[in-house]
């Protein structure tokens, strides 16, 4: 098991590949989708109304870009092991099935061989058109400590998605009035089914593989649109829609232990899905409660035994990287890097312990 640390796109600096060095991590997860407006808290529905913000709109990342990344990312000991989640510049169409769909599939196409070309094995993805939407902060974690979570009575009301947003992030300011029409579940995997099956053989061929991270928050549908993988066993429809070892996972341990009326619980998936050898890489994060009302918390409180996840994973053979995912903002002048810190302290640790026995 490998440790690493997702980093923001304006995160992406000498320094914190220093940082991230020096709390043990040996892999870098890189986010190059502009969310979060540059800031390192996350955005929360009592604060900001929760967008993610407003897209880039560059164009499909090059490979001169991809590859630049990468050399400044070896230069300074460490690997890139992913990108994580497309730009919705890149992509809406695929989601929203519009009148682009078809250069947005050349887009996903593009990007993804230049990654295999530049080296960089997994792409992380989210298929969702609400998106992470919703989350509420408060002082949940230990010593009270600001983490997100979903809390029913404290959520916004679920409005349709406006005109010229998808997936939580704005891509066109001057869309025209109006909303997304209603999409039912059913429409939503027939549009991932349609993706997969365009995308999964270039990516075999670039020698890339593509990981679907879960629902956040967990809920069977959102601003009136269909959700997929609100529940673990439905991890196994993606994978079943085109079996390949380039169609795996982005298992969040978070956003699976937030799931309600589960067939596996967050044991039982990571077991069948590390067994069958399809989990790209895994964000270890812990929770209290389940959807509709949850908090995040420290790795090591909260509801999920991570050791138990490490044990599992140790016993299947898993070689991925593990990375934190978001942590709770610690009260100090560098509240993500010292929550960061910590977890992948404990993570080295744990893992270290494991690794003994
Ligand atoms: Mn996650």
């Amino acid at each position: 098991m490998k440790l690493g640390i997702g980093l923001y796109r304006h995160m992406l600096t000498e320094d914190n590949f220093q940082f991230a060095k020096q709390a043990g991590a040996t892999h870098i997860i890189a986010h190059l989708t502009n969310y979060f407006q540059d800031t390192t808290q996350l955005p929360s529905a009592n604060e900001t109304g929760g967008n993610y913000g407003e897209s880039s709109g560059e164009p499909p990342w090059t490979y001169e870009q991809l590859s630049t990344l990468k050399t400044r990312i070896n230069d300074a000991g460490l690997e890139l092991e992913a990108i994580e989640n497309f730009d919705p510049a890149h992509w809406h169409d695929i989601l929203l099935d519009g009148p682009q769909r078809e250069q947005h599939i050349e887009n996903i196409k593009t990007i993804i061989r230049n990654m295999g070309k530049a080296g960089i094995p997994i792409m992380g993805y989210y298929f969702s058109l609400a998106g992470v939407y919703g989350w509420s902060k408060g002082p949940w974690a230990r010593g009270d400590a600001i983490a997100v979570g979903y809390v029913e009575e404290m959520a916004p009301p679920p409005q349709p998605i406006p005109n010229g947003q998808v997936w939580n992030m704005t891509y066109d300011r001057n869309a025209p009035q109006g909303s997304v029409a209603p999409v039912d579940e059913a429409t939503v995997w027939q549009r991932l089914e349609d993706f997969l099956g365009e995308i999964i053989p270039v990516a075999e061929e670039a020698g890339v593989r593509m990981a679907a991270h879960p629902d956040d928050p967990p809920l069977p549908e959102l601003r009136g649109t269909g959700r997929l993988i609100y529940r673990p066993e439905r991890y196994q429809r993606l994978l079943d829609l085109v079996p390949s070892q380039n169609n795996v996972l982005e298992f969040c341990v978070g956003a699976i232990s937030e799931m309600r009326d589960v067939e596996m619980d967050v044991y039982q998936a990571i077991d069948s899905y590390s067994k069958q050898n399809k989990i790209g890489y895994i964000h270890l994060r812990n929770v209290r409660g389940k959807v509709p009302n949850y908090h995040e918390v420290f790795i090591d409180e909260g509801d999920t035994d991570m050791f138990k996840i490490l044990e599992i994973l140790k016993r299947n053979g898993f070689e991925g990287v593990l990375i934190p995912d978001h942590v709770p903002e610690m009260t100090c002048d560098a509240s993500w890097h010292a929550g960061m810190a910590h977890a992948l302290g404990w993570m080295k640790a744990a893992i270290t312990s494991l690794e003994r026995t």
